[in-house]
């Protein structure tokens, strides 16, 4: 393998629109931070670069179904995941956004520097576009009838019941779903990069130079390759985004794939002026951790982009890793159906690295994997406490009881204690190798194995029993356990950084060089141990159980929704929207059915404003003379309508329920007519 001078790591950069959940830690951020931990400690020349991607279609949807601006809905995920990420000790040199100054300029100059290369190729295609809000609607804006299994529902892009990708004009019965209205085709010019001219280059630097990547990775971008790349736009009809730097463009920004990976660049950018040596010298190796559904923007389109422009690297390994379930269903942010970071912090504070361990045990690394809440449980209880907390607990408490609390010396070795001692620099070696490879849940079993090691070292010299008859071999037993447990400082530090962090406070102990595990005099005797205590603590079932009937309420309420003939919410209103409306007590003082009519009566109402008549569809239900008399709220400023010939001038306020059936709304004490309802 080439020998690299300096390293690039990069994480996907999140959506600002929703939490991190343990799907995001497990797939990408937890890899790639061992990763990066392990190459600093071998001091490598690193940096692991990430940030907010805050542009692109779901975010401008958040921000309408609030009423807010996308600008406020970025703002408020990139704080609270910049900070998730702090606290699971995901150590970012940087975690910058998209929405940064510097990131416009970066993607700008990007665009322009191919657009000026006569890279891209200009297409007048016909897109949907919504004559209400005088926009093009993306997509995602956009939902009809699936034509393939009837689902009402089905997105522009894709029918979320039949899973079936579509493209808007194939939907039967199109709708807006910023107005509601049936949209229309219109022209719009886009600029393309034609992936299909670089097919050749992308097959040659893939599949012949780069057999190595991970074969999930390889597999799916063969398959791409096999189908045949298209020409893709990377401009939008939108107003968020980077707009599009050319003249004539107004309108039209970036696509997010396309200045979303940019992204990467604009951070590093922000964090070093030296930043080109990270992007522009062969000699750098760049690495992106990504998700399954990434690999294409990643290997095939963001590679691209950079071999087009010409003066960038290109990634050496993409090590994408596939998807986490939760107790066997699909993690889904609609659903609610997560363990949310920052709800895991709050009900297990302090306990980052027991979620860290289990998501690296479980790492969905070759195929798609499941977290349930009974394995996070026996992992801490069988494997933190157990193996790893209780060996460090007995050596240290030992070593305090029988020596004062400093390392004794060691004196000759049987032949069992040098065995020990000799096997770990060889655990070292397996446990690098592993994560050379990618292989992260192999790597963290080698790891573990020292603590296995000295767990069963323990038991089998029994320093406790000895001590009545053997000081000597009980200092020469005790040493080889700090000795232990300092090189597992070193050893478990990129999965454990919180707990390692601990224990080298309790040992006393300040190297953090990789090259250092394997030594036997990393604590020389002598040496004052720190403050003992528990490394980790049992979860009970009490614990799980709570988090387990979490879930199942959430799945019950997700079937209440499903199954319930209630219509959805509509979209939202804002607060303007809703005090339009002057809403007003009133009492009805005459009632008569409108002649041929089944449905329909004539109501005479005291405003306290006035009186005026309203007619209203409720005669199926109510007869005139049970309801005169009867105070009810009637909207007054809806504009009057004529209903059978009779001016209609409000509407009563009734409930439906699903069977169609009417309901007064009355309020429970009578108050004056004319009282404003809001
Ligand atoms: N935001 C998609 C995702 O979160 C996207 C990654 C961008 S990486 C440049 O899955
Ligand atoms: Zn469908």
């Amino acid at each position: 393998m080439k020998k690299f001078k300096r390293h690039l790591i990069t994480s996907a950069l999140p959506y600002a629109n929703g939490p991190i959940h343990i799907g995001h830690l497990a797939g990408v951020y937890i890899p790639s931070d061992i990763y990066t931990r392990y190459l600093r400690l071998k001091g490598e020349d690193v940096i692991h670069v990430c940030g907010s991607d805050e542009h692109g279609v779901p975010i401008t949807l958040k921000a309408r179904q609030e009423g807010v601006s996308p600008q406020v809905i970025v703002d408020r995920y990139h704080e609270l995941n910049k900070k998730a990420f702090e606290d699971f000790g995901i150590s970012f040199d940087i975690y910058s956004r998209t929405t940064a100054k510097i990131h416009y300029e970066t993607a700008s100059e990007f665009f322009r520097t191919l657009y000026d290369k006569g890279v891209f190729i200009e297409k007048t295609t016909e897109q949907f576009y919504d004559e209400e809000a005088k926009q093009f609607l993306a997509d995602r804006y956009i939902t009809g009838t699936c034509p393939h299994c009837g689902y009402e529902k089905a997105y522009g892009d894709q029918c979320e019941q039949c899973g079936s990708s579509l493209s808007p004009t194939e939907l039967i019965n199109p709708r807006s779903t910023i107005s509601g209205s049936k949209p229309v085709l219109r022209k719009t010019r886009h600029w393309y990069l034609p992936l299909d001219r670089y097919e050749p280059f992308l097959r040659k630097w893939i599949l012949q130079d780069h057999k190595e990547w991970k074969t999930n990775v390889y597999g799916q971008c063969k398959s791409w390759l096999d189908q045949g790349l298209q020409p893709r736009a990377v401009s939008r009809d939108l107003d968020w985004g980077v707009p599009v730097p050319v003249e004539g463009a107004e309108g039209k920004v970036l696509y997010v794939w396309f200045d979303a990976p940019i992204g990467y660049i604009s951070a590093t950018r922000e964090l070093t002026p030296d930043w080109k040596k990270y992007w522009k010298d062969p000699d750098t190796r760049m690495i992106h951790f990504i998700g399954k559904d990434n690999i294409v923007f990643h290997c095939i389109i963001f590679p691209t982009m950079l071999q087009t422009e010409g003066s960038y690297i290109l990634p050496d390994n993409v090590p994408a890793n596939e998807f986490l379930n939760l107790e066997g269903d699909k993690i889904s942010t609609s659903r609610n159906w997560a363990v949310w970071l920052h709800e895991y912090l709050e009900e297990f504070p302090g306990r980052q690295d027991v979620l860290r361990y289990v998501l690296t045990a479980n790492m969905p690394e070759t195929k798609d994997n499941d977290f349930t809440w009974k394995d996070f449980q026996a992992r801490n209880n069988n494997e933190l406490v157990a193996i790893l907390g209780n060996f460090v607990n007995r050596a240290l408490v030992l070593t305090n009881k029988y020596f004062d609390g400093a390392v004794p010396p060691r004196g000759d070795l049987s032949d069992y204690d040098r065995e020990v001692l000799e096997q770990i620099p060889l655990m070292r070696k397996r446990t690098g190798h592993s994560l050379d490879h990618f292989r992260f849940r192999e790597a963290l079993k080698e790891a573990m194995a020292l603590a296995r090691l000295g767990n069963k070292y323990l038991a089998d010299t029994e320093p406790w029993s000895l001590i009545k008859t053997d000081r000597d071999q009980v200092a020469t037993i005790l040493n080889i356990c700090l000795q232990i447990t300092a090189n597992l400082t070193l050893l478990l530090e990129p999965f454990l950084p919180f707990s390692m962090e601990k224990l080298r406070e309790m040992i006393r102990f300040g190297e953090t060089d990789w090259n250092l595990i394997g030594g036997s005099d990393l604590l020389p005797a002598g040496h004052t141990l720190g403050t003992t205590s528990h490394l980790f603590s049992k979860i009970d079932d009490k614990e799980i159980e709570a988090q387990v009937a979490k879930l199942q309420a959430t799945k019950a309420a997700n079937e209440e929704g499903e199954k319930s003939d209630l219509p959805p919410q509509k979209e939202e209103i804002s607060y303007d929207d809703f005090m339009k409306m002057d809403i007003r007590m009133a009492t009805i003082v005459d009632a008569v059915k409108v002649p041929k009519t089944k449905k329909l009566l004539q109501l005479t109402l005291d405003t306290g404003i006035d009186r005026r008549t309203v007619v209203s569809g409720i005669a199926e239900y109510f007869s005139p003379e049970e309801i005169v008399g009867k105070q009810i709220a009637v909207l007054v400023n809806l504009a009057p309508r004529k209903i059978k010939g009779i001016e209609s001038q409000g509407m009563i306020l009734m409930a439906e329920d699903p069977d169609g059936r009417l309901h007064f709304i009355i309020p429970e004490e009578a108050t004056e007519n004319g009282a404003q309802v809001r």
